[in-house]
Protein backbone atom coordinates (compact mmCIF):
# COMPACT_ATOMS: atom_id res chain seq x y z
CA UNK A 1 0.00 0.00 0.00
CA UNK A 2 1.52 3.23 -0.65
CA UNK A 3 2.01 6.24 1.77
CA UNK A 4 0.37 9.51 1.71
CA UNK A 5 3.67 10.82 0.54
CA UNK A 6 3.78 8.74 -1.88
CA UNK A 7 0.31 9.15 -3.24
CA UNK A 8 1.22 13.01 -3.02
CA UNK A 9 4.26 12.46 -5.05
CA UNK A 10 2.65 10.77 -8.06
CA UNK A 11 0.40 13.67 -7.89
CA UNK A 12 2.60 16.04 -8.49
CA UNK A 13 3.88 14.43 -10.88
CA UNK A 14 0.71 14.39 -12.93
CA UNK A 15 0.50 17.71 -11.80
CA UNK A 16 3.71 18.91 -13.29
CA UNK A 17 2.87 16.75 -16.66
CA UNK A 18 -0.37 18.67 -17.58
CA UNK A 19 1.50 22.09 -17.12
CA UNK A 20 3.87 20.43 -19.87
CA UNK A 21 1.42 19.77 -21.92
CA UNK A 22 -0.40 23.11 -22.09
CA UNK A 23 -3.50 22.37 -19.51
CA UNK A 24 -5.02 25.04 -17.56
CA UNK A 25 -3.99 26.46 -14.32
CA UNK A 26 -6.98 25.58 -12.75
CA UNK A 27 -6.91 22.08 -13.92
CA UNK A 28 -3.50 21.69 -12.35
CA UNK A 29 -3.36 23.02 -9.50
CA UNK A 30 -5.88 21.08 -7.98
CA UNK A 31 -3.09 17.97 -8.10
CA UNK A 32 -1.08 20.18 -6.21
CA UNK A 33 -3.89 21.02 -3.49
CA UNK A 34 -4.77 17.75 -3.53
CA UNK A 35 -0.91 16.37 -2.99
CA UNK A 36 -0.57 19.27 0.24
CA UNK A 37 -3.76 18.13 1.81
CA UNK A 38 -2.75 14.45 1.48
CA UNK A 39 0.84 15.16 3.18
CA UNK A 40 -1.01 15.83 6.24
CA UNK A 41 -4.17 13.82 6.12
CA UNK A 42 -4.79 10.52 7.95
CA UNK A 43 -3.51 7.67 5.88
CA UNK A 44 -5.06 7.68 2.71
CA UNK A 45 -5.42 3.45 2.75
CA UNK A 46 -7.92 4.21 6.29
CA UNK A 47 -9.75 6.95 4.67
CA UNK A 48 -10.50 4.91 1.37
CA UNK A 49 -11.09 1.78 3.52
CA UNK A 50 -14.19 4.41 5.65
CA UNK A 51 -15.07 5.81 1.85
CA UNK A 52 -14.01 8.83 3.14
CA UNK A 53 -11.61 9.97 0.73
CA UNK A 54 -13.91 13.11 -0.23
CA UNK A 55 -13.70 14.29 3.24
CA UNK A 56 -10.54 16.10 2.52
CA UNK A 57 -10.33 19.60 1.43
CA UNK A 58 -9.75 20.01 -2.76
CA UNK A 59 -10.64 16.27 -2.88
CA UNK A 60 -13.73 15.91 -5.51
CA UNK A 61 -14.79 13.01 -6.33
CA UNK A 62 -12.89 12.43 -9.79
CA UNK A 63 -9.81 13.31 -7.81
CA UNK A 64 -10.91 10.65 -4.88
CA UNK A 65 -11.27 8.26 -8.00
CA UNK A 66 -7.75 9.10 -9.16
CA UNK A 67 -6.06 8.69 -5.74
CA UNK A 68 -8.04 5.20 -5.45
CA UNK A 69 -6.63 3.78 -9.22
CA UNK A 70 -3.50 5.31 -7.69
CA UNK A 71 -3.45 3.10 -4.28
CA UNK A 72 -4.65 0.09 -6.22
CA UNK A 73 -1.89 0.14 -8.76
CA UNK A 74 0.40 2.48 -8.24
CA UNK A 75 -0.35 4.65 -10.85
CA UNK A 76 -3.44 5.74 -13.18
CA UNK A 77 -4.23 6.13 -16.58
CA UNK A 78 -3.81 10.07 -17.01
CA UNK A 79 0.06 9.46 -15.50
CA UNK A 80 0.83 6.64 -18.11
CA UNK A 81 -0.65 8.91 -20.32
CA UNK A 82 1.39 11.86 -20.41
CA UNK A 83 4.27 9.79 -19.31
CA UNK A 84 4.47 8.12 -22.97
CA UNK A 85 4.65 11.88 -24.27
CA UNK A 86 7.72 12.65 -22.61
CA UNK A 87 10.76 10.10 -21.11
CA UNK A 88 10.64 10.11 -16.76
CA UNK A 89 13.86 12.35 -17.17
CA UNK A 90 11.88 15.30 -18.09
CA UNK A 91 11.47 16.16 -14.46
CA UNK A 92 15.35 16.81 -14.35
CA UNK A 93 14.80 19.40 -16.67
CA UNK A 94 11.92 20.83 -15.25
CA UNK A 95 13.92 21.05 -12.01
CA UNK A 96 16.49 23.25 -12.89
CA UNK A 97 15.93 27.16 -11.79
CA UNK A 98 15.78 29.02 -14.76
CA UNK A 99 14.12 26.98 -16.95
CA UNK A 100 10.05 27.66 -17.07
CA UNK A 101 7.94 25.14 -17.81
CA UNK A 102 7.20 26.91 -21.59
CA UNK A 103 10.84 26.78 -22.07
CA UNK A 104 11.23 23.42 -20.92
CA UNK A 105 8.22 22.15 -23.39
CA UNK A 106 10.05 24.48 -26.25
CA UNK A 107 13.47 22.68 -25.73
CA UNK A 108 11.74 19.10 -25.74
CA UNK A 109 9.26 19.49 -28.67
CA UNK A 110 12.02 21.15 -30.64
CA UNK A 111 15.28 20.11 -29.84
CA UNK A 112 14.74 16.48 -28.13
CA UNK A 113 16.27 18.26 -24.94
CA UNK A 114 14.35 15.40 -22.12
CA UNK A 115 17.31 14.85 -19.78
CA UNK A 116 19.86 17.13 -17.85
CA UNK A 117 22.16 14.99 -19.66
CA UNK A 118 20.36 16.06 -23.09
CA UNK A 119 20.10 19.63 -21.69
CA UNK A 120 24.56 20.07 -20.62
CA UNK A 121 25.06 18.45 -24.10
CA UNK A 122 23.64 21.15 -25.53
CA UNK A 123 24.85 23.56 -23.58
CA UNK A 124 28.38 22.38 -24.55
CA UNK A 125 27.67 21.77 -28.14
CA UNK A 126 26.37 25.56 -28.64
CA UNK A 127 23.01 23.86 -30.22
CA UNK A 128 21.15 25.50 -26.76
CA UNK A 129 22.83 29.04 -27.99
CA UNK A 130 20.55 28.33 -31.07
CA UNK A 131 17.33 28.39 -29.68
CA UNK A 132 15.20 31.54 -29.58
CA UNK A 133 15.53 33.85 -26.17
CA UNK A 134 18.70 32.21 -25.24
CA UNK A 135 21.13 34.55 -24.81
CA UNK A 136 24.55 34.23 -22.96
CA UNK A 137 23.09 35.45 -19.81
CA UNK A 138 20.03 32.80 -19.89
CA UNK A 139 22.60 30.22 -20.50
CA UNK A 140 24.75 30.64 -17.87
CA UNK A 141 21.48 30.58 -15.47
CA UNK A 142 20.94 27.57 -16.47
CA UNK A 143 24.30 25.74 -16.14
CA UNK A 144 23.93 27.22 -12.70
CA UNK A 145 21.16 25.94 -12.51
CA UNK A 146 21.84 22.35 -13.21
CA UNK A 147 24.87 22.98 -10.56
CA UNK A 148 21.90 24.15 -8.04
CA UNK A 149 19.52 21.02 -9.37
CA UNK A 150 22.26 18.46 -8.41
CA UNK A 151 22.72 19.64 -4.99
CA UNK A 152 18.53 19.66 -4.48
CA UNK A 153 17.97 16.33 -5.61
CA UNK A 154 18.49 15.58 -2.26
CA UNK A 155 16.90 17.28 0.88
CA UNK A 156 18.72 17.82 3.99
CA UNK A 157 17.82 16.67 7.37
CA UNK A 158 16.28 19.71 9.29
CA UNK A 159 18.66 18.48 12.24
CA UNK A 160 21.83 19.62 9.92
CA UNK A 161 20.30 22.01 8.07
CA UNK A 162 19.64 23.91 11.70
CA UNK A 163 23.55 23.29 11.96
CA UNK A 164 24.67 24.94 9.04
CA UNK A 165 21.72 27.80 9.20
CA UNK A 166 23.12 28.85 12.29
CA UNK A 167 26.75 28.84 11.30
CA UNK A 168 25.29 30.87 8.12
CA UNK A 169 23.72 33.48 10.99
CA UNK A 170 26.94 33.65 12.39
CA UNK A 171 29.26 34.20 9.85
CA UNK A 172 26.92 37.45 8.87
CA UNK A 173 26.49 38.66 11.99
CA UNK A 174 30.55 39.02 11.48
CA UNK A 175 30.04 41.00 8.45
CA UNK A 176 28.80 44.89 8.23
CA UNK A 177 25.27 45.94 8.38
CA UNK A 178 23.27 43.46 9.79
CA UNK A 179 20.43 44.37 12.26
CA UNK A 180 17.78 41.50 12.56
CA UNK A 181 18.41 38.24 11.06
CA UNK A 182 16.41 35.22 11.47
CA UNK A 183 15.13 31.88 9.56
CA UNK A 184 12.76 31.56 7.21
CA UNK A 185 11.45 28.86 4.92
CA UNK A 186 10.47 25.09 5.41
CA UNK A 187 13.20 25.47 8.30
CA UNK A 188 11.44 27.93 10.45
CA UNK A 189 8.61 25.52 9.68
CA UNK A 190 10.37 22.58 11.17
CA UNK A 191 9.92 20.66 8.32
CA UNK A 192 11.71 17.02 8.60
CA UNK A 193 13.42 18.02 5.51
CA UNK A 194 14.49 21.36 4.10
CA UNK A 195 15.01 21.62 0.00
CA UNK A 196 17.41 24.96 1.14
CA UNK A 197 18.48 26.96 3.61
CA UNK A 198 16.22 30.95 4.03
CA UNK A 199 17.05 33.34 6.04
CA UNK A 200 16.00 36.71 5.77
CA UNK A 201 17.66 40.21 7.14
CA UNK A 202 17.19 43.69 7.35
CA UNK A 203 19.47 46.35 7.06
CA UNK A 204 20.13 49.59 5.94
CA UNK A 205 22.75 48.69 3.20
CA UNK A 206 21.81 45.68 1.71
CA UNK A 207 24.36 45.38 -0.79
CA UNK A 208 27.40 45.39 2.01
CA UNK A 209 25.28 42.49 3.36
CA UNK A 210 24.90 40.64 0.09
CA UNK A 211 28.16 41.26 -1.46
CA UNK A 212 29.50 39.78 2.48
CA UNK A 213 27.46 36.83 2.00
CA UNK A 214 28.67 35.52 -1.12
CA UNK A 215 32.17 35.60 -0.24
CA UNK A 216 31.24 33.13 2.44
CA UNK A 217 34.21 30.90 1.98
CA UNK A 218 32.20 27.81 2.55
CA UNK A 219 30.28 28.74 -0.68
CA UNK A 220 31.10 26.66 -3.96
CA UNK A 221 29.16 28.63 -6.00
CA UNK A 222 27.07 31.74 -6.12
CA UNK A 223 23.90 31.17 -7.89
CA UNK A 224 22.21 34.67 -7.61
CA UNK A 225 23.54 37.90 -6.10
CA UNK A 226 21.33 41.10 -6.40
CA UNK A 227 20.51 44.02 -4.90
CA UNK A 228 17.64 42.77 -2.25
CA UNK A 229 18.60 38.77 -2.36
CA UNK A 230 21.73 36.45 -2.80
CA UNK A 231 21.96 32.40 -2.94
CA UNK A 232 24.81 30.70 -2.91
CA UNK A 233 25.57 27.08 -3.14
CA UNK A 234 27.55 24.98 -0.45
CA UNK A 235 30.25 22.29 -0.84
CA UNK A 236 27.44 19.13 -1.24
CA UNK A 237 24.60 21.55 -3.20
CA UNK A 238 23.19 22.22 -0.27
CA UNK A 239 21.29 26.27 -0.93
CA UNK A 240 21.22 29.70 1.08
CA UNK A 241 19.04 31.73 0.25
CA UNK A 242 18.98 35.36 1.51
CA UNK A 243 16.84 38.49 1.42
CA UNK A 244 17.82 41.62 2.73
CA UNK A 245 15.23 45.03 3.30
CA UNK A 246 14.58 47.73 5.43
CA UNK A 247 13.96 47.36 9.51
CA UNK A 248 10.23 48.72 9.12
CA UNK A 249 9.04 45.53 6.57
CA UNK A 250 11.06 42.94 9.19
CA UNK A 251 7.09 41.19 9.74
CA UNK A 252 6.58 41.40 5.92
CA UNK A 253 9.81 39.59 5.06
CA UNK A 254 9.52 37.13 7.51
CA UNK A 255 5.72 36.46 6.82
CA UNK A 256 6.31 36.22 3.09
CA UNK A 257 9.51 33.89 2.94
CA UNK A 258 7.64 31.56 5.64
CA UNK A 259 5.35 29.89 3.57
CA UNK A 260 4.53 27.21 3.47
CA UNK A 261 3.57 28.33 -0.12
CA UNK A 262 -0.14 26.87 0.56
CA UNK A 263 -0.60 29.19 3.58
CA UNK A 264 0.72 32.19 2.13
CA UNK A 265 -1.94 31.35 -0.92
CA UNK A 266 -4.45 31.13 1.16
CA UNK A 267 -3.30 34.61 3.07
CA UNK A 268 -3.40 36.37 0.27
CA UNK A 269 -6.71 34.68 -1.08
CA UNK A 270 -8.13 36.26 2.46
CA UNK A 271 -6.19 39.32 1.57
CA UNK A 272 -7.77 40.04 -1.89
CA UNK A 273 -11.59 39.97 -0.66
CA UNK A 274 -10.41 42.60 1.54
CA UNK A 275 -8.98 44.44 -1.60
CA UNK A 276 -5.17 43.75 0.08
CA UNK A 277 -2.34 42.53 -1.80
CA UNK A 278 0.09 40.57 0.77
CA UNK A 279 4.30 40.83 0.05
CA UNK A 280 7.17 41.49 1.18
CA UNK A 281 7.02 44.77 1.12
CA UNK A 282 3.95 45.57 2.69
CA UNK A 283 0.52 45.14 2.77
CA UNK A 284 -1.05 47.90 -0.06
CA UNK A 285 -4.54 48.64 0.32
CA UNK A 286 -6.14 48.30 -2.86
CA UNK A 287 -8.72 50.78 -2.03
CA UNK A 288 -6.50 54.00 -1.17
CA UNK A 289 -2.80 52.65 -2.41
CA UNK A 290 -1.59 53.14 1.72
CA UNK A 291 1.21 50.62 2.49
CA UNK A 292 0.92 48.83 5.99
CA UNK A 293 4.55 48.00 6.96
CA UNK A 294 5.60 46.05 10.26
CA UNK A 295 8.26 45.37 11.89
CA UNK A 296 6.91 41.96 13.40
CA UNK A 297 5.17 39.35 12.14
CA UNK A 298 2.45 39.24 14.79
CA UNK A 299 1.60 42.65 12.88
CA UNK A 300 1.22 41.76 9.66
CA UNK A 301 -1.89 39.04 10.68
CA UNK A 302 -3.13 41.34 12.84
CA UNK A 303 -3.31 43.41 10.11
CA UNK A 304 -5.00 41.33 8.08
CA UNK A 305 -7.75 40.13 10.70
CA UNK A 306 -6.46 37.11 11.84
CA UNK A 307 -4.59 35.39 14.87
CA UNK A 308 -1.07 35.11 14.77
CA UNK A 309 -0.32 31.39 12.69
CA UNK A 310 3.01 30.29 14.26
CA UNK A 311 5.24 29.25 11.61
CA UNK A 312 4.62 25.35 12.34
CA UNK A 313 1.25 25.63 11.88
CA UNK A 314 1.74 27.07 8.34
CA UNK A 315 1.03 24.50 6.40
CA UNK A 316 -2.36 25.32 4.81
CA UNK A 317 -4.04 22.47 6.13
CA UNK A 318 -7.05 25.05 7.97
CA UNK A 319 -4.74 26.81 10.25
CA UNK A 320 -5.81 29.99 8.45
CA UNK A 321 -9.27 29.30 8.38
CA UNK A 322 -9.16 28.58 12.26
CA UNK A 323 -6.99 31.92 12.70
CA UNK A 324 -9.98 33.64 11.06
CA UNK A 325 -11.91 32.77 13.61
CA UNK A 326 -9.56 32.91 16.18
CA UNK A 327 -9.75 29.09 17.33
CA UNK A 328 -6.10 28.63 16.76
CA UNK A 329 -4.36 25.66 20.12
CA UNK A 330 -2.30 27.61 22.25
CA UNK A 331 0.91 25.64 21.03
CA UNK A 332 2.96 23.12 23.61
CA UNK A 333 6.33 25.67 24.43
CA UNK A 334 9.73 24.51 25.21
CA UNK A 335 9.08 25.97 28.80
CA UNK A 336 6.28 23.63 29.72
CA UNK A 337 8.23 20.69 29.52
CA UNK A 338 9.37 19.88 33.10
CA UNK A 339 10.95 16.31 32.45
CA UNK A 340 12.57 14.06 29.73
CA UNK A 341 10.98 9.90 29.93
CA UNK A 342 13.87 8.71 27.32
CA UNK A 343 17.06 8.22 28.06
CA UNK A 344 19.82 5.80 28.48
CA UNK A 345 23.04 5.22 30.29
CA UNK A 346 26.47 2.99 30.09
CA UNK A 347 23.83 0.31 31.59
CA UNK A 348 22.49 -0.68 28.05
CA UNK A 349 23.40 1.40 24.89
CA UNK A 350 23.96 4.64 26.56
CA UNK A 351 27.52 6.47 26.38
CA UNK A 352 27.70 8.14 29.67
CA UNK A 353 27.21 7.07 33.13
CA UNK A 354 24.07 7.19 35.19
CA UNK A 355 25.54 10.01 37.30
CA UNK A 356 26.83 11.78 34.14
CA UNK A 357 23.50 11.77 32.99
CA UNK A 358 22.02 12.64 36.02
CA UNK A 359 24.04 15.27 36.18
CA UNK A 360 23.52 16.80 32.50
CA UNK A 361 19.71 16.57 33.15
CA UNK A 362 19.39 18.59 36.66
CA UNK A 363 21.78 21.13 34.61
CA UNK A 364 19.08 21.60 32.04
CA UNK A 365 16.73 22.96 35.27
CA UNK A 366 13.78 19.72 34.52
CA UNK A 367 11.47 18.59 37.61
CA UNK A 368 11.95 15.43 36.88
CA UNK A 369 13.14 12.58 33.91
CA UNK A 370 13.23 8.76 33.73
CA UNK A 371 16.25 6.42 33.14
CA UNK A 372 15.31 4.16 30.50
CA UNK A 373 17.88 1.81 29.82
CA UNK A 374 16.60 -1.41 27.66
CA UNK A 375 15.49 -4.98 27.99
CA UNK A 376 17.81 -7.83 27.14
CA UNK A 377 16.87 -7.41 23.74
CA UNK A 378 18.65 -8.94 20.11
CA UNK A 379 18.52 -5.86 18.68
CA UNK A 380 20.31 -3.41 21.30
CA UNK A 381 22.21 -3.88 24.08
CA UNK A 382 20.34 -4.42 27.30
CA UNK A 383 20.58 -5.48 31.17
CA UNK A 384 18.67 -7.82 33.12
CA UNK A 385 16.16 -7.35 35.54
CA UNK A 386 19.00 -8.21 38.54
CA UNK A 387 20.66 -5.32 36.97
CA UNK A 388 18.07 -3.05 36.70
CA UNK A 389 17.11 -3.37 40.55
CA UNK A 390 20.91 -2.69 40.96
CA UNK A 391 20.72 0.51 38.77
CA UNK A 392 17.10 1.24 40.89
CA UNK A 393 19.38 1.66 44.25
CA UNK A 394 21.56 4.12 43.19
CA UNK A 395 18.99 5.80 41.22
CA UNK A 396 17.36 8.07 44.06
CA UNK A 397 20.09 9.67 45.59
CA UNK A 398 22.52 10.53 42.62
CA UNK A 399 18.77 12.06 41.61
CA UNK A 400 19.01 13.99 45.87
CA UNK A 401 22.09 14.73 45.13
CA UNK A 402 21.69 16.97 41.74
CA UNK A 403 18.36 18.07 42.10
CA UNK A 404 15.89 16.09 40.45
CA UNK A 405 13.71 13.60 40.63
CA UNK A 406 14.96 10.86 38.47
CA UNK A 407 12.63 8.38 38.02
CA UNK A 408 13.16 4.65 37.54
CA UNK A 409 12.32 2.93 34.11
CA UNK A 410 13.19 1.24 31.48
CA UNK A 411 12.86 1.01 27.54
CA UNK A 412 11.64 -2.71 27.38
CA UNK A 413 11.31 -4.85 23.87
CA UNK A 414 8.07 -5.64 22.38
CA UNK A 415 8.36 -9.02 21.56
CA UNK A 416 7.04 -10.63 18.21
CA UNK A 417 3.32 -11.44 19.62
CA UNK A 418 3.30 -8.13 21.57
CA UNK A 419 4.08 -9.99 25.06
CA UNK A 420 7.63 -7.36 26.66
CA UNK A 421 10.90 -8.68 27.68
CA UNK A 422 10.42 -8.18 31.35
CA UNK A 423 7.42 -10.21 33.36
CA UNK A 424 4.80 -8.09 35.24
CA UNK A 425 6.16 -8.43 38.40
CA UNK A 426 9.26 -6.07 37.04
CA UNK A 427 7.18 -3.99 35.38
CA UNK A 428 5.14 -3.36 38.27
CA UNK A 429 8.02 -1.66 40.50
CA UNK A 430 9.39 0.70 37.93
CA UNK A 431 7.93 4.28 37.90
CA UNK A 432 7.36 4.58 34.04
CA UNK A 433 7.95 1.85 31.35
CA UNK A 434 8.59 2.60 27.93
CA UNK A 435 7.54 -0.16 25.45
CA UNK A 436 9.42 -0.44 22.12
CA UNK A 437 9.54 -2.59 19.01
CA UNK A 438 12.92 -3.27 18.11
CA UNK A 439 12.51 -6.51 15.98
CA UNK A 440 10.25 -8.22 13.77
CA UNK A 441 9.45 -5.23 12.42
CA UNK A 442 7.95 -6.86 9.25
CA UNK A 443 4.69 -8.35 10.54
CA UNK A 444 1.64 -8.51 8.45
CA UNK A 445 -0.35 -5.10 9.05
CA UNK A 446 -2.83 -7.70 11.28
CA UNK A 447 -0.31 -9.19 12.78
CA UNK A 448 1.66 -5.94 14.25
CA UNK A 449 -1.94 -4.12 14.58
CA UNK A 450 -2.56 -7.04 17.00
CA UNK A 451 0.62 -6.67 18.57
CA UNK A 452 0.53 -2.90 19.48
CA UNK A 453 -3.10 -3.25 20.99
CA UNK A 454 -1.95 -6.08 22.98
CA UNK A 455 0.76 -3.62 24.81
CA UNK A 456 -1.63 -0.87 25.10
CA UNK A 457 -3.97 -3.22 27.10
CA UNK A 458 -0.54 -4.12 29.47
CA UNK A 459 -1.34 -2.18 32.78
CA UNK A 460 2.51 -1.17 33.36
CA UNK A 461 3.28 0.39 30.16
CA UNK A 462 2.74 4.04 30.48
CA UNK A 463 4.30 5.17 26.87
CA UNK A 464 4.65 3.39 23.68
CA UNK A 465 8.31 4.53 22.26
CA UNK A 466 9.15 5.72 18.75
CA UNK A 467 5.28 4.70 17.76
CA UNK A 468 6.03 3.91 13.73
CA UNK A 469 9.82 2.70 14.04
CA UNK A 470 10.23 5.50 10.44
CA UNK A 471 13.58 6.64 10.12
CA UNK A 472 14.37 10.15 8.37
CA UNK A 473 15.99 8.68 5.46
CA UNK A 474 15.09 4.99 5.26
CA UNK A 475 12.78 2.71 6.78
CA UNK A 476 9.12 3.74 6.39
CA UNK A 477 8.38 2.40 9.49
CA UNK A 478 6.06 -1.02 10.42
CA UNK A 479 2.69 -0.98 9.16
CA UNK A 480 -0.22 -1.39 10.84
CA UNK A 481 -3.76 0.28 11.55
CA UNK A 482 -2.64 3.78 13.21
CA UNK A 483 -6.75 4.60 13.87
CA UNK A 484 -6.95 1.07 16.02
CA UNK A 485 -3.72 1.10 17.67
CA UNK A 486 -3.95 5.15 18.75
CA UNK A 487 -7.71 4.61 19.54
CA UNK A 488 -6.79 1.64 22.23
CA UNK A 489 -4.00 4.10 23.22
CA UNK A 490 -6.73 6.79 24.54
CA UNK A 491 -8.71 3.65 25.82
CA UNK A 492 -5.97 2.51 27.59
CA UNK A 493 -4.16 5.44 29.02
CA UNK A 494 -1.28 4.96 27.18
CA UNK A 495 0.70 7.74 25.87
CA UNK A 496 2.77 7.71 22.45
CA UNK A 497 5.44 9.15 21.91
CA UNK A 498 6.95 11.80 20.37
CA UNK A 499 10.78 11.01 19.64
CA UNK A 500 13.47 13.39 18.99
CA UNK A 501 16.30 11.60 18.03
CA UNK A 502 17.27 13.26 14.64
CA UNK A 503 17.21 10.10 12.51
CA UNK A 504 13.25 9.10 14.01
CA UNK A 505 11.41 12.26 14.41
CA UNK A 506 9.21 9.64 15.08
CA UNK A 507 5.70 10.07 15.97
CA UNK A 508 5.76 12.52 12.81
CA UNK A 509 3.56 15.73 12.89
CA UNK A 510 0.77 14.25 10.79
CA UNK A 511 -0.10 11.04 12.89
CA UNK A 512 1.06 12.66 16.30
CA UNK A 513 -2.22 15.01 15.06
CA UNK A 514 -4.57 12.49 14.49
CA UNK A 515 -3.59 10.56 17.71
CA UNK A 516 -4.47 13.50 19.62
CA UNK A 517 -7.63 13.62 17.41
CA UNK A 518 -8.84 10.58 18.73
CA UNK A 519 -7.77 11.61 22.49
CA UNK A 520 -4.27 10.04 22.95
CA UNK A 521 -1.93 11.68 25.30
CA UNK A 522 1.30 12.72 23.81
CA UNK A 523 4.76 12.53 25.46
CA UNK A 524 8.47 14.62 23.61
CA UNK A 525 11.12 13.19 24.48
CA UNK A 526 14.98 12.76 23.56
CA UNK A 527 16.09 9.45 23.58
CA UNK A 528 19.43 10.55 24.34
CA UNK A 529 21.91 8.18 24.24
CA UNK A 530 24.85 10.34 25.72
CA UNK A 531 24.30 14.11 27.68
CA UNK A 532 24.93 16.41 24.16
CA UNK A 533 21.58 14.30 23.07
CA UNK A 534 19.67 15.70 25.90
CA UNK A 535 18.47 18.97 23.78
CA UNK A 536 16.72 16.17 20.94
CA UNK A 537 14.02 16.54 22.82
CA UNK A 538 13.46 20.16 21.28
CA UNK A 539 13.32 18.24 17.98
CA UNK A 540 10.17 16.77 19.03
CA UNK A 541 9.05 19.44 20.18
CA UNK A 542 8.65 21.45 17.07
CA UNK A 543 7.17 18.40 15.84
CA UNK A 544 4.84 18.91 18.76
CA UNK A 545 4.09 21.79 17.45
CA UNK A 546 3.35 20.96 13.73
CA UNK A 547 0.66 18.36 15.51
CA UNK A 548 -0.84 20.91 17.04
CA UNK A 549 -0.29 20.09 20.42
CA UNK A 550 -1.30 21.86 23.42
CA UNK A 551 0.83 22.00 27.16
CA UNK A 552 -2.63 19.56 27.70
CA UNK A 553 -1.87 17.24 25.22
CA UNK A 554 1.45 16.39 26.83
CA UNK A 555 2.29 14.38 29.45
CA UNK A 556 6.25 15.66 31.02
CA UNK A 557 4.28 19.48 30.28
CA UNK A 558 2.45 17.87 33.82
CA UNK A 559 4.03 17.95 37.12
CA UNK A 560 5.17 15.37 38.41
CA UNK A 561 2.20 14.74 40.47
CA UNK A 562 0.09 14.52 37.16
CA UNK A 563 2.18 12.18 35.92
CA UNK A 564 2.66 9.97 38.39
CA UNK A 565 -1.52 10.12 38.24
CA UNK A 566 -1.53 9.26 34.80
CA UNK A 567 0.63 6.13 35.49
CA UNK A 568 -1.72 4.84 38.63
CA UNK A 569 -5.05 5.31 36.44
CA UNK A 570 -3.89 3.39 33.95
CA UNK A 571 -2.70 0.51 36.29
CA UNK A 572 -6.21 0.85 38.59
CA UNK A 573 -8.24 0.75 35.28
CA UNK A 574 -6.52 -2.13 34.08
CA UNK A 575 -5.57 -4.13 37.38
CA UNK A 576 -5.25 -8.00 36.23
P1 LIG B 1 11.88 23.79 0.73
O1 LIG B 1 12.99 24.77 0.58
O2 LIG B 1 11.63 23.01 -0.50
O3 LIG B 1 12.08 22.90 1.88
O4 LIG B 1 10.51 24.58 1.02
P2 LIG B 1 10.30 26.11 1.30
O5 LIG B 1 8.90 26.27 1.74
O6 LIG B 1 11.36 26.63 2.20
O7 LIG B 1 10.39 26.76 -0.13
P3 LIG B 1 11.36 27.85 -0.76
O8 LIG B 1 12.71 27.80 -0.18
O9 LIG B 1 11.24 27.70 -2.22
O10 LIG B 1 10.66 29.23 -0.43
C1 LIG B 1 10.63 29.76 0.85
C2 LIG B 1 9.29 30.38 1.10
O11 LIG B 1 9.19 31.67 0.49
C3 LIG B 1 8.15 29.56 0.55
O12 LIG B 1 7.29 29.25 1.59
C4 LIG B 1 7.46 30.44 -0.44
C5 LIG B 1 7.93 31.83 -0.14
N1 LIG B 1 8.05 32.69 -1.31
C6 LIG B 1 7.28 33.76 -1.57
N2 LIG B 1 7.65 34.35 -2.69
C7 LIG B 1 8.67 33.67 -3.20
C8 LIG B 1 9.48 33.83 -4.38
O13 LIG B 1 9.33 34.73 -5.16
N3 LIG B 1 10.46 32.91 -4.55
C9 LIG B 1 10.66 31.90 -3.66
N4 LIG B 1 11.63 31.00 -3.90
N5 LIG B 1 9.91 31.75 -2.57
C10 LIG B 1 8.93 32.62 -2.33
CA1 LIG C 1 13.57 26.61 1.68
CA1 LIG D 1 14.61 29.03 -0.81
ZN1 LIG E 1 14.21 2.48 21.18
Amino acid sequence: MPSNTEIAETLLRIRKLMELAGETFYKFTAYERAAATLENAPPVTDLLAAGELTTLPGVGKSLAATIEEIVRTGTCAQLETLQQRYPPTIFEVLGVSGIGIKTAAMLFETYGIGSLADLEKAIDSGVLAEAPRMGPKTIENIRRGILAYRGRMRRTALPRALVIAHEAVTYLESGPAVHRIGFAGSLRRAEVTVGDIDIVCTSDSAAAVIDHFVRWDRARAVLSEGPTKGSIWLEDGLQVDLRVLPDNVYGNLLQHFTGSREHNIQVREHAARKNLRVSENGILNLENGDVFTSRDEQGVYAALGMQYVPPELRSGIGEVELALKNELPELLEATDVRGDFHMHTTWSDGRQTLEEMIAAVAARGYEYHAITDHSPSRGVIGCSADELRTQRESIRDLGDKYGVRTLWGSEVDILPDGSLGFPDDVLQGMDIVIASVHSSFRQTREEMTKRLIRVCENPYVTIIGHPTGRKVDGFAGYEYDYDAVFAAAARTGTALEIDGQPKRFDLPANLARRAKSLGVTLTVDSDAHDAGQLGNIDLAIVQARRAGLTRDDVLNARPLKGVLEFVRAKRERLKR
